[in-house]
């Protein structure tokens, strides 16, 4: 695929979208919003994709909405439209698609940044990372799914702190409050995300995704609910292909050969 503003690299089942503006810290154009459906979209469609990386080049995972373009456009825009046709779209897919997805957060994550790297199932993060609402410093409020994510990822109070001060939030700090799953060394922060990547691409992908659709549908639900939508879908876990091998595999005191279908 060409992108300009964007890489998109796919090997062993893992595909690895880098946002690549680092003299911007990887501030999203309008360019780079429209590369990041788009990789997003092939990613979800290609079935030998089995697990989504994303991560920044340079010192910044992003820096969120790029604020020179924003001033330089010669017409007024509706924000709304812009968050509709651009951030809403990358964040559900993100949570749509039913493949994991890791935030490698090599660097500061501030605004729609810090909002992408939220949506994602799972973030490793350097020990130079941070993450920044910095939405209220520009008179904005959170984006990119924010209101949503953040409240569920640190509860309330430190949620509305970050959202109404815009201070930094260090990695250290972070991995204390449960925004990310791991902190590593920056120089080892890819040879982990690649072990992680791996794993969870010769997994089984079926019911990874299904594992994903049915906790956020339970977010909305009630434990009744909740519980009959596990019932329904554990039907469909079921019938794969994977679940068979993981139990003969069990019983043949192997490890699985899961083919993700
Ligand atoms: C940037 C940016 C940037 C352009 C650094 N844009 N160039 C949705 C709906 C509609 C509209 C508005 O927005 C949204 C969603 C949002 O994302 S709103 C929030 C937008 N983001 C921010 O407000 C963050 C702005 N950036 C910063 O506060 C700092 O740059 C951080 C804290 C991220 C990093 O600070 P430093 O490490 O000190 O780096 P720096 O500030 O020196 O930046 C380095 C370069 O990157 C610099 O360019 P230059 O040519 O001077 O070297 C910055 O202008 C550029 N840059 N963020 N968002």
């Amino acid at each position: 695929m060409a992108f300009e503003t964007i890489l998109y690299d796919f090997a062993n089942g893992v595909a690895t979208i880098t946002f690549n503006r680092p003299k911007s810290l990887n501030a999203f154009n309008d360019q780079m919003i429209a590369e990041t459906i788009s990789a997003l979209k092939s990613a979800g469609r290609d079935g030998s994709v089995r697990c989504i990386v994303m991560t920044g080049r340079g010192r910044a995972f992003s820096a969120g909405q790029d604020l020179k373009e924003v001033q330089d456009r010669d017409r007024e825009i509706s924000f709304g439209d812009h968050l509709r046709e651009g951030y809403n779209k990358i964040i559900l897919q993100m949570v749509q698609i039913e493949k994991p997805v890791i935030a490698a957060v090599n660097g500061v994550a501030a605004g729609a940044g810090c909002g992408i790297a939220l949506a994602a199932d799972i973030r490793i993060a350097s020990h130079k990372a941070s993450f920044i609402q910095a939405f209220s410093k520009v008179g904005l409020i959170p984006d990119s799914g924010s209101t949503w994510t953040l409240p569920r990822l640190v509860g309330y109070a430190r949620a509305f702190e970050m959202a109404i001060t815009a201070e930094r939030i260090s990695a250290e700090k972070a991995l204390s409050w449960g925004l990310v799953n791991d902190v590593v060394p920056d120089k080892q922060l890819m040879d982990v995300v690649a072990a992680w990547s791996r794993s969870l691409a010769a997994g089984p992908t079926v019911a990874i995704g299904l594992t994903k659709r049915a906790m956020h549908k339970a977010a909305g639900m009630s434990l009744p609910e909740a519980l009959q939508y596990e019932a329904q879908i554990q039907d469909i876990a079921g019938h794969t292909q994977d679940f068979h091998e993981g139990v003969l595999s069990f019983l043949e005191k192997r490890g699985p050969d899961f083919k993700g279908e």
